[in-house]
């Protein structure tokens, strides 16, 4: 009876009690993020927020296997044995991420084969950074320390972020991604403190290269960033771009110091003032050149992951088959 009574609605009688219905569950959903309560996959949540996550996490997921390439160029020739076991297990790692967080957008409604189709056209975004290339050992170390230091400033925010599936995967990530730090620094001090002058000036080209792309991981400026209010808005933005900007900054230059390297940029100094280190302007049309497409490895890191996956296909439909057979036998059991 009564679903013979909505159908009889008219059209508009119906999308008035829909509307009324959104209402109430919206302002319920404010509420609940106005309190700093976390959102579950099956609760309620406005569509531009299902979006905004789904945008966030997938690039996010892609970041990190994106993320592998770059360092994976370095495996074959890790300088030792035991550089070696690392650098592969923090690799493997980042796999693991990108798993989690994969895992973490499909609870959204979306498949990671989606996901991956869009990377795959060019649709989707991942970190900037990885478009540029990795010309020596010591880029693998400054990964560690600088990409990995800006990513945990960046991420351990997140792990507080009101989608509460996202959130959990950031708890397990932000470990990890600690150790991946303390790695390239220790890679790093290795070099500059009992390597050779070449190794030493090797540090210090890596440096020069990666600062300025470190630094632009965190996105444009507050004032250019259109998603930031609505992110902070919703508790999926917990810290601003800039400010997280800045905190990397400010550790960086002690980092630095210890290490004995000098970062890239004439304007960087103590301001007393403001209680953190003023800096020099951002080549901001290198970051947008990068972001669309156009950076030094952009093409290479997609063409890469793309003949991955084709050449995947056979394992994709190996393990579909295993387990057919396997859903099989239980059946007949
Ligand atoms: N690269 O309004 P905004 C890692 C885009 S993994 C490319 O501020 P939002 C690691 C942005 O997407 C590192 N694109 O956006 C892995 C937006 O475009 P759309 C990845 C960027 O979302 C392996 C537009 O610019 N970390 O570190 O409020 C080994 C305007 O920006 C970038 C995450 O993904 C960029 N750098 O804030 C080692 C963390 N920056 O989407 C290390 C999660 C901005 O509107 N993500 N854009 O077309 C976030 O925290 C935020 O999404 C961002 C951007 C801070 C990145």
């Amino acid at each position: 009876m009564y679903t013979q009574s909505m159908d009889t609605q008219a059209p508009e009688a119906r999308k008035a009690i829909r509307t009324a219905e959104e209402a109430v569950l919206q302002e319920r959903f404010d509420e609940r993020i106005d309190a700093g309560e976390f959102i579950e996959a099956k609760d309620w949540m406005p569509d531009d927020y299902r979006k905004t996550l789904i945008r966030q996490i997938s690039q996010h997921a892609h970041s990190e296997i994106v993320g592998m390439l770059p360092e994976g160029n370095w495996v074959t020739r890790a300088p030792t044995l035991k550089r070696k076991a690392i650098l592969l297990a923090k690799i493997q790692d980042e796999a693991g991420h990108g798993l989690y967080l994969y895992s973490a957008a499909e609870t959204l409604g979306i498949s990671r084969d989606q996901m991956l189709a869009a990377l795959h056209s060019g649709k989707a975004k991942y970190s900037s950074i990885f478009n540029y290339p990795t010309l020596t050992w010591a880029d693998v170390g400054v990964i560690g320390w600088l990409v990995d230091g800006a990513a945990i400033m960046n991420q351990v925010p997140i792990c507080r972020c009101s989608y509460a599936p996202y959130a959990r995967a950031m708890i397990r990530i932000c470990r990890e991604e600690s150790f991946h730090q303390r790695q390239g620094y220790d890679a790093l001090l290795t070099m500059m403190r009992e390597g050779t002058d070449g190794q030493r000036g090797m540090v210090q080209d890596a440096v020069n290269r990666w600062w300025w792309p470190s630094i632009m991981m965190f996105g444009p400026h507050d004032a250019d960033s259109p998603n930031s209010a609505q992110g902070m808005r919703w508790g999926i933005k917990r810290v601003s771009n800039d400010e997280l900007r800045q905190k990397f900054v400010d550790a960086a230059v002690e980092q630095a110091k210890v290490l004995g390297v000098t970062l890239p940029d004439p304007d960087l100094k103590w301001n007393e003032e403001r209680g953190h280190h003023d800096f020099g302007a951002i080549d901001w049309s290198e970051f947008w050149n990068v972001v669309g497409g156009n950076g030094p490895c952009n093409k290479e890191r997609l063409a890469t992951r793309v003949r991955a996956w084709d050449e995947g296909a056979w394992v994709r439909e190996a393990a579909l088959a295993h387990a057919r057979k396997q859903e099989a036998k239980k059946e007949a059991a």
